[in-house]
């Protein structure tokens, strides 16, 4: 929580409170907090259609999906067609696989539901690495990342089963304390650029956009994941609980996706194991009415590698100390009511003064 700094407010030269100076990173906050709120009433008058994309959905009966030439979808690594699911990688130690689009995606703005599932013998916490899936420009590559590449080029939208960050604080006997700590199965989002190295040994912290937790495991119902890109703004929100009811997971505006790359999906297991399934990836097309200043300026720069506006600024936003959403309204609510309170104060001394000079001077 940021305190409202009172000992640089008044200036030792005269009673008036001439300036009031907010700590940076409460600045920040606000300047931040003011894009998102901007952003989130900019949204709602833009009509939206939905098409369902056959070429880039993935469904039962996986039609030829795993064969030669003859899908939209091809299978990698230990990734296992069924009449049931596409297994991405089964119940058993240091397998991986994936299942990856053969066709660049040229729309501009989609959304992709995930159909997925998660389940195997383990215990809480002795399961398996996750699931991941990728909007990049690389396609059928093995590797560290969930069973894809590391410093790959694109999205990444992660389901991630093991707490590596926290075992690895238990392991060295430190005590792990509860600000940093994270519920697992934890879905996290990032978007590489061909040199950011995904940190797996901390859960992939240092790069992420936001995430939330998800405890997919070992559940009846379906789940699902929901990936939205409408106007370069990234929603995911998650539907685990068996309601048909979608849940806030992350939205971040300024994402800056190229056009072109390819949809997939990948797991991976290691000393623990999981069960990674997909049942369906449905991909629809969602045409966005735009204004003419939009297009334009889309138009004049177009994307060529990934990036993120104000990076540093969503990382201040969830900084070192994890502020949640909650504690950022109320530091924001707190500092207004406590600048208000200091103009006010400014105003009161500043005309009491006022009137001591008149009556010096008359
Ligand atoms: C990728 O992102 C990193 C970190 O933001 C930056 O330092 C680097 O220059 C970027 N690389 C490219 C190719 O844009
Ligand atoms: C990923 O990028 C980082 C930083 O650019 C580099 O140090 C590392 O060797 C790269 N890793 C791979 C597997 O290419
Ligand atoms: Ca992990």
């Amino acid at each position: 929580m940021v305190a409202v700094d009172t000992s640089k407010c008044c200036d030792s030269k005269g009673p008036f409170v001439r300036r009031y100076i907010m700590p940076k990173k409460m600045f920040f906050t606000l300047v931040f907090l003011f894009v998102t709120l901007n952003e989130c009433f900019g949204d709602d008058d833009h009509e939206m259609e939905e098409f369902l994309k056959r070429e880039y959905s993935l469904s039962k009966p996986y039609q030829g999906v795993g064969s030669l030439g003859s899908s939209h979808w091809e299978l990698m690594g230990d990734a296992m067609v069924t009449t049931d699911q596409v297994r991405l990688t089964p119940d058993m130690q240091s397998r991986q696989g994936a299942v990856w689009s053969r066709i660049p995606c040229h729309l501009k703005d989609w959304e992709m539901q995930v159909h997925f599932k998660i389940h195997g013998q383990g215990k809480k916490n002795l399961n398996g690495d996750g699931l991941a899936v990728w909007y990049t420009k690389e396609r059928m590559q093995k590797g560290p990342v969930f069973g894809n590449m590391d410093n790959f080029t694109g999205l990444g939208i992660f389901v991630d089963t093991y707490p590596n960050e926290e075992k690895h604080i238990e392991a060295q006997k430190k005590r792990y304390t509860p600000r940093t700590q994270r519920i697992f199965p934890f879905v996290l989002a990032m978007v590489g650029n061909g040199s950011i190295s995904y940190d797996h040994e901390r859960d992939g912290r240092p790069t992420e956009l936001g995430g939330c937790n998800a405890m997919v495991r070992n559940l009846k119902h379906d789940t699902f994941l929901f990936i939205r890109y409408v106007r370069r703004r990234l929603t995911v929100m998650i539907d685990i609980d068996g309601q048909h009811e979608w849940r806030d997971c992350l939205d971040i505006p300024g994402v800056r996706l190229p056009l072109g790359y390819y949809f997939g999906a990948s797991a991976i297991t290691g000393d623990l194991s999981d069960n990674h399934d997909i049942i369906s990836l449905k991909l629809y097309q969602l045409t966005v009415l735009r204004s003419k200043k939009e297009e334009e300026e889309e138009e004049q720069e177009e994307i060529t590698i990934p990036s993120v506006d104000n990076m540093d600024l969503l990382r201040l936003g969830q900084s070192d100390e994890g502020m949640s959403g909650l504690s950022i309204f109320f530091t924001v609510l707190f500092s207004m009511l406590g600048c208000v309170f200091l103009i006010i104060i400014g105003m009161v001394v500043y005309s009491q003064w006022n009137e001591s000079r008149r009556k010096r001077f008359y």
